[in-house]
């Protein structure tokens, strides 16, 4: 029996440790960048971004960690992504995603592949969701 279409939105898309950091809070820059490296959840048209966790670094997908309370929630439905412009950081392979009430983050790895599936994942769900 096929499944009812609103529970296609609902499967995992997407998990795995990226670092982040906030820097607009509803349209309030903030102060001081804190990355963090951060278990990350992809779902449902929803990016959420678990606490700091060492062990979710050090485990990474081999190893998911309890999870913890999410840190920040961010629905994909009217949010823009691009790559960060180089004066938002220094650091390589980094994504900036806007959320629709006007907060922003950075989201890093290391690894260019990485981010390219998370650049393709979260591009995919803002456009799936624009569509509607
Ligand atoms: O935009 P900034 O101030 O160059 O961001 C850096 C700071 O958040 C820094 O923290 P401290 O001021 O406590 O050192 C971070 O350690 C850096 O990672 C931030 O710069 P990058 O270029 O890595 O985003």
């Amino acid at each position: 029996q096929a499944s009812p279409p609103e529970e296609k939105t609902k499967t995992l898309e997407k998990a795995g440790v990226l670092h982040r950091t906030k820097t607009v809070d509803k349209g309030r820059r903030l102060r001081k960048k804190h990355w963090s490296a951060s278990w990350t959840v992809l779902e449902g048209g929803v990016l959420t971004f678990f606490k700091d966790s060492k062990a979710s670094a050090a485990g990474g997908l081999r190893q998911p960690p309890k999870l913890s309370t999410p840190e920040y929630t961010v629905e994909l439905r009217g949010a823009s992504l691009s790559w960060a412009p180089k004066d938002k950081s220094s650091r390589k392979n980094v994504l900036e995603l806007r959320s629709r009430d006007g907060s922003e983050y950075l989201i890093q790895h290391d690894s260019e592949a990485i981010i390219g599936t998370w650049h393709k994942a979260i591009g995919e769900g803002i456009q799936e969701l624009s569509a509607d």
